[in-house]
């Protein structure tokens, strides 16, 4: 049986002739995003990687098919608000969606196994998912950690966050084994900010995305299976100050535990929109402002990659 996938002309071009690819996330799209800014942001990322020479494979599953590559009228379905029919699909359940037929948003964990089944290694996203804060209580772990840790795909981040729990999320990815470098600076960033309030270190740091590149090389010789996280802090002149989030995110998550209306599922979307609120949607700005610049970094890594596979 073939996988119901498909991957779009230019994008398996590229692959077959070792040329620098890389893949997006649908689910920043449908859930991360307010419309229309997200459809923007999500062309705009694809020319960003155009821009610097290499190929974007966006990633969803639309009507039973893994979509490599997708449409303007694809991306519109899934930026719709209106669009109901979207399931943000992970691990758990990607192939019972694509067995009925359905249609959903791949998150990173999704994403990375679409993108290794394409033959992509390399993928650029906004934040990934993390222990949330209570999770021993609640258990709530986003299934994005260990996905790094078995599928051998290099994710791009802004870090994650501070509405997570970033040491434990650091903890638990190096309990998975999954090797974490940040870009240029000793401290892990915070999303909006380069840096975390706590100050938090890095597990690792690489100054070039030559050195990511060669890591995640090294690692493939090896057989370590895995994934790399890269933690790319956002531009300076883009970041939202630590003294001017940090309370912001405080406000926020004070709110979504006292508002009856907000069920469990609900409460990272409602504290997303409350920050958003709060800092007059400069949150919005910061994070179209990264997403841009790991698609940058990203696509320097694959062309890397890529030379180094010509060049033995
Ligand atoms: N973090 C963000 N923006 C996002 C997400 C995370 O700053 O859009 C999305 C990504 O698709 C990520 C997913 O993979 O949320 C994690 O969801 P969960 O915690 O349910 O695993
Ligand atoms: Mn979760």
């Amino acid at each position: 049986m073939t996988l119901p996938m498909d991957i779009a002309p230019e994008v398996a071009e590229a692959l077959a002739n070792n040329h620098p690819v890389v893949a997006l996330e649908s689910t920043i799209v449908s859930h991360g995003m307010p419309y229309p800014r997200n459809i923007e942001t999500a062309k705009a990322v694809e020319a960003e990687v155009r821009a610097q020479g290499a190929v974007p494979a966006t990633i969803a599953v639309l009507d039973g098919r893994i979509k490599i590559g997708i449409t303007k009228d694809q991306l519109a379905r899934i930026g719709d608000p209106e669009s109901r029919d979207l399931v943000k699909l992970s691990r758990a359940n990607l192939a019972s969606c694509l067995a009925a037929k359905g249609s959903g948003s791949t998150t990173v964990a999704a994403t990375m196994i679409a993108a290794d089944l394409a033959g992509i290694e390399v993928f650029a996203t906004g934040g990934i998912g993390g222990v949330h804060r209570g999770a021993e209580t609640s258990f709530d772990i986003s299934a994005d950690l260990q996905e790094l840790s078995r599928t051998p795909v290099l994710v791009v981040c802004a870090g994650a966050k501070a509405i997570l729990d970033v040491p434990k999320t650091l903890e638990a990815l190096e309990t998975l084994g999954v090797p974490v470098v940040t870009h240029g600076q000793s401290e892990f960033p915070a999303f909006w900010s380069r840096n975390h309030p706590d100050g938090i270190g890095s597990p690792s740091v690489a100054a070039t995305s030559g050195q990511m590149a060669a890591d995640f090389q090294m690692s493939k010789q090896l057989g370590l299976g895995g994934g790399m996280l890269v933690a790319n802090p956002i531009p300076a002149e883009h970041e939202i100050p630590t003294e001017v989030i940090s309370p912001i995110i405080a406000e926020a998550v004070r709110d979504a535990e006292t508002d009856p209306n907000v069920t469990r599922g609900g409460v990272t979307p409602f504290i997303l929109q409350r920050i958003f609120e709060l800092t007059e949607g400069r949150s919005l700005e910061a994070n179209i402002a990264l997403v841009l610049n790991n698609a940058r970094l990203a696509s320097k890594i694959a062309k890397d990659l890529t030379a180094t596979a010509r060049n033995g």
